[in-house]
């Protein structure tokens, strides 16, 4: 029996991967290290340091800065980021979720936040749906990054509910790893070959059914 549904944030709940991206290629530009909308794609769910690691790491340039100043540089991409953000309103909710996070609690299952994001709390809060979420991961918090389970892990624990008992949905690859990693039934946003693993999968939020997700899980358990 499902106890518990367990969001990400970004490319889930809302396409904060557009501002991440800005802020980033921002940065980017000021180093010399250019990049497209298809670099991106390899940032999505990973960590603030993860993600400045990869990038200098396209410019061939990740052993030209000590550790405080990759610091300051991640710092520099946040702040610019908190910018960005702050220009998100109720209307950037992604299709469907609203309607999907009423139906799980009208069901009285648990809904837990397992964002990478320290800056999960502001988007939900600017996004209005707090009020969802029973539990949301503090990012600042965790050790590990996604596809280690901990971050899903942690929000079963606080939430109360044992892993088995919990679905998590995710867009990202190293995300429904996560998920599997965790013991979770995993619903994967996205295309069929990026979210392989993924016990379910949907084209877009605005597919994620109630019914037929837990019908799934159902039969997946038994
Ligand atoms: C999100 C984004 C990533 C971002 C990470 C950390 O993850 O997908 O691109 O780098 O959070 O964000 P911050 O710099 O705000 O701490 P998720 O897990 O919500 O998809
Ligand atoms: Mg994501």
């Amino acid at each position: 029996q499902v106890q518990a549904f367990i969001f990400d944030l970004d490319g889930v709940i809302t396409d904060t991967a557009e501002y991440h991206y800005l802020a980033w290629k921002q940065l980017g530009g000021e180093l010399g290290i250019p990049f497209d909308r298809e670099f991106n794609e390899q940032l999505k769910g990973v960590s603030r340091m993860e993600s400045l690691e990869r990038i200098l790491a396209l410019g061939n340039r990740q052993h030209d800065f000590t550790a405080e100043e990759k610091e300051a540089l991640a710092t520099k991409k946040n702040e610019h980021y908190k910018e960005l953000i702050t220009k998100i309103t109720p209307a950037d909710v992604l299709p469907g979720i609203t309607e999907f996070l009423r139906a799980i609690r009208a069901h009285g299952l648990r809904i837990g936040m397992a964002s990478a994001s320290k800056n999960a709390f502001v988007v939900v809060d600017r996004l209005g749906v707090q009020e969802y979420f029973d539990h949301i991961v503090d990012a600042a918090t965790v050790a590990n990054s996604k596809p280690h389970p901990e971050v899903f892990l942690r929000a079963a624990e606080v939430l109360g509910v044992p892993a088995e008992a919990c679905i998590g949905v995710e867009d990202a690859e190293a995300g429904v790893e996560a998920i599997k990693a965790a013991g979770m039934f995993a619903v994967g946003v996205g295309t069929k070959e990026a979210m392989a693993k993924a016990d379910v999968v949907v084209a877009g939020t605005a597919e994620l059914s109630y019914e037929e997700i837990v019908a799934a899980f159902a039969a997946h358990t038994r």
